[in-house]
């Protein structure tokens, strides 16, 4: 354990850690049963196109959901834009910057313009204050995003939409197993989208999904992620091929099976953080609502340069330098990346005061009580020390 600040690999010091700790090391579940999986996926030769694994895996995303449909994707950018095909979406699209440039990227690459609106500064989600202020007669749509699996203020979202006559869909790439209250995150606006990606909490190797209670966009969007393939072997609109395929669908059902011991071995390094960062000032483990769901998939440190004298970037060298790969979830956010920030030139204060402070931290099943321990260790050691730190750290970042 370090002790003093020269102690820090930062200054010279031995890394804390020999091996890399990673934000976003995969949940695999069992090797032997996902194995078992593959095996009767290759006996049956049905690699891809709605085989079994798939088929099973997408009535037990709908189930989790609470949805009619789900229709499984090749991952979560595919999803959001077969979400945006399929309702036509024309114009402006209204969407958070506080989110993976995916978002802004399915809006963008299929001709629209994201317009990014600000963030409420309690959950990071859409601020439903600032987004009637940007509709205009060129807006078709509103994409709210659940971050770090949090609700967004979904009522006054739909009743902007109703009001508005806007398509409302929600970007739940972080949300699954997550809830509103009692209600599961699937089943509002039009539709909402998962991702699976290897790093989720819920993987597919690749893979996302779009679940909803609409029977005919559920219907539409099927046939938009097979090519448009309709009744007779006749398209009458232009699809793509965003089908998920069997080995995904295998892994999915396999990390299905770990999720409720992946939700709980997260749910416990969050509380354990919380707690070892606990009264350090300008330091602060953000907090999930109880009233709802989470899968603390996410445990996201906020550093206040303000108040503890430390910029969040010194912070996070510090982390790297002694192997920890904390992640800036998500800075820069996505209105100041290119091409963006170029085109549409935008301010949002809130967004990027919180997007300035936000690390995500190593979690899930495989990070250890001591692993955390000791990245916490680090944390106060550097906050106790934060003159030394960011003058260290100008050094090599001048402003
Ligand atoms: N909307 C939102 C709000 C999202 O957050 C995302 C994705 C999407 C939409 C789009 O969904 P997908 O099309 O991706 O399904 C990662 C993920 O790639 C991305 O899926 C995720 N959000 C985002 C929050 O995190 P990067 O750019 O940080 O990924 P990458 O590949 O650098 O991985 C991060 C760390 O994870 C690495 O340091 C190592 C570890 N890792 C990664 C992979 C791929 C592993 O240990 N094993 C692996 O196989 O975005």
């Amino acid at each position: 354990m370090k002790t003093r600040v020269t102690d820090f690999a930062l200054f010279g010091g031995p890394r804390e850690f020999a091996e890399t700790v990673l934000v976003g090391r995969p949940n695999t579940g069992d090797p032997a049963s996902l194995y078992a999986r593959l095996d009767a996926v290759l006996e049956t030769g049905h690699l891809t196109s709605f085989g079994p694994m798939v088929r099973e895996f997408e009535a037990r995303i709908a189930d989790l959901a609470g949805t009619a449909h789900c229709v499984a994707t090749c991952n979560g950018t595919a999803a959001l834009e077969v979400m945006i095909r399929t309702a036509g979406l024309t114009g402006e699209v209204i969407i958070p910057s506080m989110t993976y440039v995916a978002t802004a990227h399915a809006v963008r690459s299929l001709g629209l313009t994201p317009v990014f609106c600000d963030l409420d500064p309690l959950t990071g989600c859409i601020d439903p204050d600032r987004v009637e202020e940007l509709i205009t007669p060129d807006t078709s749509g509103l994409i709210g995003v659940h971050l770090w699996g949090q609700p967004c203020d979904v009522e006054r979202l739909e009743k902007i939409a109703e009001a508005h006559d806007l398509t409302l869909f929600f970007d739940a790439a972080h949300g699954v197993a997550c809830s509103l209250g009692d209600t599961p995150i699937g089943g509002f606006g039009t539709a909402e989208m998962f991702s699976f990606h290897a790093t989720k909490v819920l993987n597919t190797f690749e893979g996302g999904a779009i679940v909803t209670n609409d029977d005919r966009f559920a219907d539409r969007a099927r046939r938009v992620h097979n090519f448009g393939w309709g009744e007779g072997r006749m398209t009458d609109f232009v699809g793509v091929n965003a089908k998920m395929n069997e080995a995904s669908g295998a892994m999915g059902l396999t990390s299905l099976e770990a999720l409720p011991s992946s939700i709980a071995a997260n749910h416990a390094n969050y509380v354990l953080y919380s707690a070892e960062l606990s009264g350090l000032p300008g330091v602060t483990v953000h907090q999930y609502d109880d009233r709802n769901r989470n899968n603390y998939q996410y445990v996201v440190v906020k550093v206040d340069e303000q108040v503890c004298g430390l910029p969040r970037d010194a912070v996070l060298a510090l982390l790297h330098a002694d192997n920890v790969l904390a992640q800036r979830y998500f800075w820069p956010c996505a209105h100041e990346l290119e091409p963006y920030r170029t085109e549409t030139p935008t301010a949002l204060p809130a967004t990027e005061h919180l997007a300035a402070q936000v690390i995500a931290l190593p979690t899930g099943p495989r990070t250890s009580r001591d692993t955390i321990g000791r990245i916490c260790g680090l944390i106060r050691l550097a906050a106790r020390n934060a003159p030394e730190v960011s003058a260290r750290w100008r050094l090599t970042n001048p402003t």
